[in-house]
């Protein structure tokens, strides 16, 4: 089946396309260039030859600077020693301040990231819930106490900041995958040192900005730029940094895993997906195939917890997939600075080809393509809503990641092998079961190992609740009250007490 996919060719005449946007490192207050003086330039995926914005590009040594100043801020600045309340207040300000500012830090996305600036002004929103939330909890983090000890002991368990903080961030949700960390670590009492991805620094250096402008003290938030290799790595080799967090491929989150065991350090890895989106007969089939095309499809499946495989009943299996392909082909890709455009870019040319190798190689290994597969418009790495059939186990669209807008689509005729296909991958991340009784979605969701599940739903999200992986797809939680214990020491103070005299 094909369709004819609705596309918004991109204008290169823009006002907001226009002009470099040069961004500092913010190291201990103070906005900075690298050392060397060197830069890194990003062009826009969407509009091929134009330069969006340019960053420093650091070194070990700037990082080393950055580590010294989240340091000494830890060690002996007014962060960790304020009352919760007061650091509650300024993170707070954060939030309104993102709040604020949706419009300029949306467009920084949009241009650096490539994706569709309604998507990105609805996670700059969503940012500033997650600031408001974690302020929120940040003012009453509790310990515990034991008073059955004896009548000559107390026990007490006192929650401790855990120290500095290095947090890696990826191309795909800056600002977004930031606000899910920054919060919860600084909340704890903790500073922080994030490298955000040399493709789409800008809304995380903004950020920062901003976060001084609200009265964050400085040292507390300080932000690197560069590559991975020369400024991110050093977080979990370094002995000045307590913990360490990344996010992103799992080629490189074996790296920080490794180094941050050999060095015995706290490590948080959020990693890949391939989120099973198992549909049962009696499901709503329209609410189930909207949210199955959006969670497919979304920023052009680059997304961890993208549902990128749907594992759909025998009986209803071909008509659902009438209902999801009628919808992709309403998404509107293109142009990322158009209000009208539902989904943007690709973040690169070569992650372009990379999708469509795999595109081939599904071809090859013989699933059909049931629609898509192409390119849209001529120049930028914009990839049509693709949906593929007849998938194997085996084949690579089934197992790997691909992180971009392909569907892959299996069938069941009994519960057991829906559950035994949605737990064939090395991934657990993500999850969503679609079915109109809620025994079956429960029964089913509890023998699927992921971390963050739907019941009749897709993507929705929430401050509250902890999201993170099972298996291969990372270590750790964040959000929710969850969320602080990754950032947080527990010290216990057996009290031995002399009777009352
Ligand atoms: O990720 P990298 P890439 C997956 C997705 C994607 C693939 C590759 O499948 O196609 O990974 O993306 C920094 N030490 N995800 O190559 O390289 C890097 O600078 C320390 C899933 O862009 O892992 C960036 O800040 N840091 C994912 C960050 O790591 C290093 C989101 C992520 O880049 C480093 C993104 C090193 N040696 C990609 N090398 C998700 N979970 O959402 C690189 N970095």
């Amino acid at each position: 089946m094909t369709a004819h996919y609705r596309f918004i060719a991109p204008r290169l005449d823009d006002p907001r396309l226009l002009g470099d946007r040069r961004y500092s490192m913010l190291i201990g207050g103070a906005s900075v260039p690298a050392l060397s003086g060197e830069t890194i330039t990003r062009e826009s995926p969407a509009h091929p030859g134009h330069i969006v914005s340019t960053i420093p590009k650091g070194s070990r040594a700037d990082a080393e600077r950055a580590i010294a100043a989240a340091r000494a801020a830890f060690d002996s600045g007014p962060w960790p020693r304020m009352t919760g309340a007061e650091r509650s207040r300024i993170m707070y300000r954060i939030g309104e301040s993102i709040e604020a500012n949706i419009e300029e830090l949306a467009t920084i996305e949009a241009l650096e990231v490539g994706k569709a600036i309604s998507q990105a002004r609805g996670e700059m929103g969503y940012s500033a819930e997650l600031w408001r939330y974690a302020a929120g909890q940040a003012r009453g983090l509790e310990g515990e106490t034991y008073n059955d000890l004896g009548t000559n002991a107390l026990g007490l368990v006192l929650r401790e900041a855990a120290g500095v903080v290095g947090i890696i961030t990826p191309w795909n949700f800056p600002l977004l995958i930031g606000s899910e960390r920054i919060p919860w670590a600084i909340g704890a009492g903790c500073t922080v040192v994030i490298k955000p991805s040399e493709f789409t620094s800008g809304s995380t250096i903004r950020m920062a900005e901003l976060a001084r402008e609200a009265g964050l003290p400085d040292g507390v938030l300080n932000v690197i730029t560069g590559y991975g290799a020369d400024v991110g790595q050093i977080f979990a080799e370094h002995p000045d940094v307590d913990a360490v967090n990344f996010t992103g491929s799992q080629r490189v989150g074996r790296v920080i895993g490794s180094l941050a065991g050999q060095n015995i350090k706290r490590v948080g890895l959020e990693l890949g997906g391939k989120g099973p989106q198992v549909v049962f007969a009696d499901a709503d089939l329209d609410a189930a195939a909207a949210k199955i095309s959006g969670g497919a499809f979304h920023c052009s499946g680059q997304a961890c917890i993208a549902g990128s495989r749907l594992i759909v009943a025998d009986s209803i299996a071909d008509k659902l997939l009438e209902k999801v392909e009628a919808l992709a082909a309403k998404i509107v890709t293109g142009d990322p600075l158009n209000d009208a455009s539902n989904v943007g870019a690709l973040i690169h040319h070569a992650h372009f080809e990379k999708v469509v190798g795999y595109v081939e190689e599904g071809k090859a290994d013989g699933a059909t393509i049931y629609s898509g597969g192409t390119r849209l418009g001529e120049a930028g790495a914009f990839f049509a809503p693709t949906i593929f059939t007849g998938v194997k186990p085996e084949m690579s669209i089934a197992r790997d990641e691909i992180f971009g807008p392909v569907l892959s689509t299996f069938r069941f005729s009994d519960p057991e092998e829906a559950i035994a296909l949605a737990n064939d991958t090395p991934f657990g991340l993500s999850a969503c079961v679609w079915t109109n009784n809620l025994s079956t979605g429960l029964q089913a969701i509890r023998r699927i190992k992921a971390g963050r599940t739907w019941i009749n739903g897709m993507g929705d999200g929430t401050p509250q609740m902890p999201i993170g992986g099972y298996k291969q797809s990372g270590i750790g939680r964040e959000l929710g009250r969850h969320g602080f214990d990754e950032y947080s020491e527990l010290k216990n103070i057996h009290v031995t007490l002399t009777d009352l005299r």
